[in-house]
């Protein structure tokens, strides 16, 4: 499968997805949709079901291949990382969506940045379609990963389906087969109508490699199913944590750093999350986000945001008092991410709002930022 790894990132890079035939011989693959028919049937009805809430000793499979040497392993060495930790391990049983990018310019940084970053440093997260059963239904417009929407796509709603756009192409997939893609590549896809649908999606984010993570503080998937699997697949989940972990540690170190308008320590920091030295604007739009979102919880009546742990604990290690400091110090940068006047791109998560879609401060460095505290 892995003949050509190099040629399989190159293609990657390239086009913004490669697709791998048959990770799954036949045998396994219907030990694996028993499985996971089993936990559709336990979940309450839903277009997707997260394999983690509903595992029990049975139906470890169906959790377990995602922790596998030819998803994990593969997507690893495909990012050229020391780690990856799976973030979202779902069932797909519906399909349906137009034409959109999987980015949220409200909490990450305007898309110049991150495809900045993804082309200096390689892509921090890359997801995965893996079907059950033979799936058409996914499109694509290889090479939209890393430039703006052009003309024609700048014309197109979400809302309009799977509308003919230049370029595009359908992701034809068998059974068994995976795609793999950096997800703010422009996808859509179209309706199963009464088709059985059940096609794994799910995703790694990458540990200690060149560049950092692209989201504030996702959740991670926990520990608390690791009773049903197999001693080595739990501890593989303690591991995930650990990475996590460790990365909340930094962020909180670096954070702090700029709370002390410590630049020294601050430097450090930012070289333990982000240790190349392109891109590092990028990483600090996210800081600026995982700071607006602590402090925004902090403000909050805790009770609306308890389905964000990994928020929560970070806003546990600053007091308000300091978090509305820290907030003072990212004014300079959120500012220059603003414009006076409503934006709008289509194809993003997003409705019009004042944050840039595309642009990225400029004439504004990290050297800039530091001098932007006092
Ligand atoms: O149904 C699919 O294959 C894609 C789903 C998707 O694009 C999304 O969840 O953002
Ligand atoms: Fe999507």
């Amino acid at each position: 499968m892995e003949t050509n790894l190099q040629g399989q990132r190159e293609r990657l890079m390239r086009e913004g997805y490669v697709i791998v035939r048959n990770i799954i011989p036949p045998d396994e693959l219907g030990r694996l949709r028993q499985s996971v028919d089993t936990i559709i049937d336990k979940a309450p009805p839903s277009s997707r079901v997260a394999v983690t809430e509903w595992v029990d000793k049975q139906t470890a499979n169906a959790v377990e291949f995602y922790f596998d040497d030819r998803t994990l392993g593969f997507t690893r060495r495909l990012m050229d990382a020391p780690d990856v930790a799976p973030q979202g391990m779902w069932v797909l049983c519906q399909s349906g969506t137009g034409w959109h990018r999987d980015i949220h310019p409200i909490d990450m940084a305007p898309l110049d940045g991150l495809q900045e970053d993804i082309r200096l440093n390689g892509p921090p997260y890359l997801q995965w379609n893996l079907p059950l059963y033979d799936d058409s239904y996914l499109h694509v417009i290889p090479g939209s990963h890393l430039r703006r929407n052009n003309e024609a796509e700048s014309k197109k709603e979400r809302r309009m389906g799977v509308v003919p756009l230049p370029g595009a192409i359908t992701v034809d997939m068998k059974a068994g087969d995976g795609l793999v893609y950096i997800n703010g590549i422009l996808h859509s896809a179209t309706p199963n109508g009464d088709v059985k649908r059940r096609t794994l999606h799910f995703g790694y984010q990458s540990f200690g490699a060149k560049g950092f993570s692209h989201f504030f503080l996702p959740a991670t998937i926990g520990v608390d199913f690791v009773e049903h699997l197999s001693p080595r697949a739990a501890e593989q989940c303690h591991h995930f944590e650990e990475l996590h972990a460790k990365r909340h540690d930094d962020i909180a170190f670096t954070l702090r750093a700029i709370l002390e308008k410590d630049a020294n320590a601050f430097t450090e920091g930012l070289d333990r999350i982000h240790r190349s030295e392109h891109a590092r604007m990028t990483t600090l739009v996210v800081l600026s986000k995982i700071t607006y979102m602590i402090r925004k919880y902090k403000a909050s009546d805790a009770a609306e945001n308890t389905d964000s742990p990994c928020i929560q604990r970070m806003a546990d290690r600053f007091t308000s008092d300091e978090l509305d400091r820290l907030w003072k110090r990212f004014a300079v940068l959120d500012r220059k991410l603003q414009s006076d006047t409503e934006q709008y791109e289509p194809l993003f998560q997003s409705v019009p709002m004042k944050y840039f879609f595309y642009d990225m401060p400029q004439d504004f460095g990290v050297d800039d930022f530091i001098a932007s505290w006092n």
